[in-house]
């Protein structure tokens, strides 16, 4: 029998978690509602931003050097606006916040630490390209004037990770340890409903994603690498910003990389809450997130906007670049 369409058969994203307790507990649900909150309202300044003349830069640079666009910042304080609403977050950190913003100790119910990049490919905003806000929840188990480090704990430590991209729909997707959800915005209803619960990362899939016109300053292998798909069928697939080219990688299959390069010796990505929440999402729809020989998820964090290069996809492709990058 054909299944009947997520419009009769509407599962939302409170009741999809509310399903799932105890391995989610209420709490845990709580910050991920706040997130998918925080989601919404972020993708309607997307979808208006030329009307309410909020596209273009902020005139100043986040801690990392970067030009704020404007609505990085909005996407920032509402993030942080939902989080510190939410009774069950103890800590966040973001891309545009120099330091971690402590909101309340484990002892007033501070349970989680949540990190976040609140709009990524900001840059490509201006040309309507898809982009997303990518989080990663960890908990908090530190006594309460310790608060600010819960942040910086390996990614092999988050109770759930996820992203909302913003592209021609607006989508969640969610891991809380037990494989992959997908939920959609229904703008009618105003809520995610949920269109897949376990998704798959095929195994395979000859298509790799990666600024090439930095190939002159990558490592070696990387090069030896590429000329190998060149010569073996591969199509090349880059939108230049992450949540997009992952999303893709997930459904599609393939790999995405963002090596070191000149400019940037340890990649550009950033560790905590780029590479280690898509590695999470990724591990947990059956592929691989590794460089170095390790798990992006086994990486011990030493500061807050710590950047790691990034290899993550299907296991067989992911294979074929290390293995060029051992040669
Ligand atoms: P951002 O967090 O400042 O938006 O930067 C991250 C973005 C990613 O979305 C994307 O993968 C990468 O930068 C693209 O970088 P490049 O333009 O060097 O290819
Ligand atoms: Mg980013």
């Amino acid at each position: 029998m054909a299944k009947p369409p997520v419009s009769e058969n509407l599962t939302t994203l409170s009741v999809h978690l509310a399903a799932r307790k105890p391995s989610v507990a209420p709490e845990l649900a709580s910050v991920i509602e706040a997130i998918a909150l925080a989601g919404k309202s972020i993708a309607r300044k997307v979808r208006r931003a030329r009307i309410e003349d909020v596209l273009g830069q902020v005139g100043h640079t986040n801690v990392q050097g970067e030009a704020q666009e404007k609505l990085d910042v909005l996407s920032n304080d509402l993030m942080l606006h939902c989080l510190s609403e939410c009774p069950a977050v103890g800590v966040c950190a973001s891309e545009e916040e120099d330091e971690a913003v402590v909101v309340r100790p484990r002892s007033d119910g501070g349970a989680y630490a949540v990190l976040f990049d609140p709009l990524d490919g900001s840059s490509n905003i201006n040309v309507a390209v898809g982009v997303g806000t990518i989080f990663s929840i960890l908990p908090n188990d530190l006594p309460d004037e310790r608060t600010a480090e819960a942040v910086l704990q390996p990614g092999s430590r988050q109770v759930a990770a996820g992203y909302v991209l913003y592209g021609s729909s607006v989508l969640l997707v969610l891991t809380t340890g037990d494989g992959v959800s997908m939920y959609v915005l229904d703008p009618e209803l105003g809520d995610f409903v949920l269109v897949e619960p376990s998704l798959r990362l095929p195994a395979e899939r000859k298509i790799y994603s990666l600024n090439e016109a930095y190939r002159r300053d990558f490592p070696a292998g990387y090069n030896r690498y590429l000329d190998w798909t060149h010569e073996n069928g591969y199509a090349a697939r880059y939108i230049g910003s992450m949540v997009a080219d992952v999303h893709r990688t997930l459904l599609k299959g393939g790999v995405f990389l963002y090596p070191p390069t000149a400019v940037n010796p340890d990649g550009k990505l950033r560790l905590l809450y780029e590479a280690n929440p898509m590695a999470f999402v990724v591990e947990q729809a059956g592929g691989v997130a590794a460089v170095g020989g390790r798990r992006i998820l086994e990486i011990s964090p030493e500061a807050l906007h710590q950047r790691t290069p990034v290899i993550l996809g299907s296991p067989v492709e992911v294979d074929h670049v290390t293995r060029h990058l051992a040669d």
